[in-house]
């Protein structure tokens, strides 16, 4: 039951207020996130150029940074999670350690906003470093 949660909070707005929710039930995060990002689209696409730059995602990543870490120590660890939870939060823990440049163990803020957004590895097919609305759908509807 821990698992959504966890996966919510590190990969996609669901513990955003700042950003409205898809009702829609756990769903692999990619697509989750790539859900989010359209139903969020024109509010994150602040210059409204109609796509959604990997500056314009930052700024999400921003946002969402003080849900992830919870305890406010600038760093994504262990220590931001229950500890009935923590096994689980070991498993989704290492499912980014790709993040964790330095090889500390934790995930500084830094590298959280300048590490490789899995979306946009994902969802960016023409490698042109922005989204449009047709790559997230083609993402959000990803098998
Ligand atoms: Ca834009
Ligand atoms: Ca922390
Ligand atoms: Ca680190």
């Amino acid at each position: 039951m821990f698992r959504p949660i966890i996966t919510a909070l590190l990969l996609s707005a669901g513990a955003c207020p700042a950003f409205a929710q898809a009702q829609e039930p756990a769903q692999e995060p990619a697509k989750h996130l790539a859900r989010l990002l359209l139903v969020n689209f024109d509010r994150i696409d602040a210059n409204t150029d109609g796509i959604i730059s990997r500056g314009e995602y930052q700024n999400v990543q921003i946002v969402r940074w003080p849900q992830i870490d919870l305890n406010g120590d600038g760093f994504l660890s262990e220590d931001d999670f229950p500890r009935f939870a923590a096994h689980r939060v070991r498993t989704q823990l290492a499912k980014i350690t790709y993040l964790d440049t330095d090889s500390d163990g934790r995930i500084s803020q830094g590298e959280f906003l300048n590490g490789p957004p899995l979306l946009f590895q994902r969802a960016d097919r023409n490698g042109d470093d922005a989204l449009t609305r047709s790559e997230l759908e083609a993402a959000r509807n990803q098998d």
